[in-house]
């Protein structure tokens, strides 16, 4: 909460903290990176953990957050801690029949008195949040040698896989723990099921291209969403959403969450997916993603103050955001895009740069807590209210706009080559919060 200079405490364990690490090592903070080292060897306990935890939340922010810190720096500390979560964690793949966790369980000292890590346990979750944890995991198991991580992921992941079919490449936006089926009705690419899909292209890209099982569910998911989610009209293709069983019930909106799609269309195609070599060629994925990238950036452009709502309706020719949903979280989704297709599409030039500047500025002077010092960002709403007298500051910045907003930013005007500390794409793998780990080949 940087306008009142206090916080939320979610999961009572530091967790802007832990998101930013990696963010700060790549801007060259290192005061600040050395404050948090030190408050991590004080303070940072999951022992001690009061609340309970999201199974999702805490693995993509804190234990991809401190994976990353480890890989930049050698420094054990991160491991150990990162072990030290894991631990817990694990606990909770043994409790369903898929072998995919709760949603929430507890750790540390709630587990304790609880005497369970099981939170009112319900077999429902849904493919994002049970399908995301798996670079993680396997990056656990990268750097202790201990194969526990990566097979309770695996076995999950397995688990979600093989509930979709060639008839069936898409999930719906629920998931039955115990059963292993879909549950739920819509079918999209955004909240829910985003990062699941995200997850299998950059897990098989991580662990040495060598997992058909899920380079197949990818490519055939993608196959499905160009068939059936994405649209063309009015000059602009999107992704919208319909409810299985109910070909009328499309809608023409797109959700901030679905822009992570073109930057990973654009990694498939750098790895080798959809045709051509390296998404040049007869590539199938680089001109969706361009096609697809122009219209989130088109959710940004199309607003006075550069923001972008929360959800765009694409219905009329000018995009605007959805009544009720006229907000900006300060989300990564778009200038990820950005990121992506500056550094893989052959026919970039400075375009995604300059796209990036406009939104960078936008966000600079709009989400500007007002009578603060200057870069005090947070959460705005009312988009579309007239004026930025009708902006409304929550003064809100959520961890995964240091995690990932403002490190896609730096990234896409960052020209450092990789000896100076970039990541190229070719040799890293991010999670889906942003957190760089190394691909491995050999495994
Ligand atoms: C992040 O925590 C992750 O990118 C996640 O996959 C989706 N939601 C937020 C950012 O919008």
């Amino acid at each position: 909460m940087p306008a009142t200079g206090g916080c939320e405490d979610w999961f009572n364990i530091g967790l802007t903290l832990l998101d930013s690490l990696d963010t700060l090592l790549l801007m060259g903070l290192d005061e600040e990176y050395q404050m948090s080292r030190q408050w991590a060897e004080r303070y940072l306990s999951f022992d001690s953990v009061t609340k309970e935890v999201s199974v999702f939340e805490i693995v993509i922010r804190a234990t991809g957050g401190m994976n990353s810190a480890y890989q930049l720096t050698g420094d054990t500390i991160w491991l150990e801690k990162s072990v030290e979560l894991a631990d817990y964690l694990l606990l909770s793949f043994k409790h369903t029949r898929t072998g995919c966790p709760p949603t929430s369980v507890y750790i540390g000292e709630k587990r304790a008195k609880m005497q369970s890590d099981l939170v009112d346990y319900s077999p429902r979750s849904n493919p994002a949040e049970a399908g995301t944890l798996q670079l993680e995991f396997r990056t656990l198991t990268e750097m202790t040698g201990d194969r526990k991580y990566a097979d309770a992921v695996d076995r999950c992941m397995h688990s979600l896989t093989t509930a979709l079919s060639d008839k069936e490449p898409l999930c719906t936006d629920g998931f039955d723990l115990e059963n292993g089926v879909f549950t739920g009705s819509r079918v999209s690419i955004s909240a829910m099921v985003d990062s699941f899909y995200e997850m299998q292209l950059k897990t098989w890209v991580g662990y040495g291209k060598k997992d058909d099982e899920l380079r197949v569910a990818f490519e055939r998911a993608v196959k499905a969403t160009f068939e059936t989610l994405v649209r063309k009209e009015h000059y602009h293709t999107y992704a919208g959403e319909y409810y299985k069983g109910n070909p009328n019930s499309f809608r023409h909106t797109m959700e901030h969450l679905a822009c992570f799609f073109p930057g990973t269309l654009a990694y498939a195609a750098l790895h080798g997916l959809g045709g051509g070599i390296h998404g040049k060629g007869s590539n199938e994925y680089i001109p969706m993603a361009r096609e697809l990238t122009k219209s989130c950036y088109a959710m940004s452009r199309g607003m006075f103050h550069g923001l972008a709502g929360e959800v765009t309706d694409f219905s009329k020719a000018v995009p605007k955001p959805k009544r009720g949903q006229d907000h900006n979280l300060i989300r990564p989704e778009i200038v990820e895009a950005l990121y992506y297709m500056d550094k893989i599409d052959p026919e970039a030039g400075n375009k995604y740069k300059e796209w990036g500047e406009h939104m960078w500025k936008g966000l600079r002077e709009y989400a500007q807590v007002p009578h603060m010092e200057s870069g005090i960002l947070s959460s705005t709403y009312n988009l579309l209210g007239v004026g930025q007298g009708h902006l409304y500051h929550s003064g809100k910045l959520h961890s995964f706009a240091i995690a990932e907003t403002y490190k896609y930013f730096f990234m896409l005007f960052d020209s450092r080559p990789p000896s100076e500390g970039a990541f190229p794409l070719t040799d890293w793998v991010y999670n889906t919060e942003a957190h760089p780990v190394r691909i491995v080949n050999g495994q």
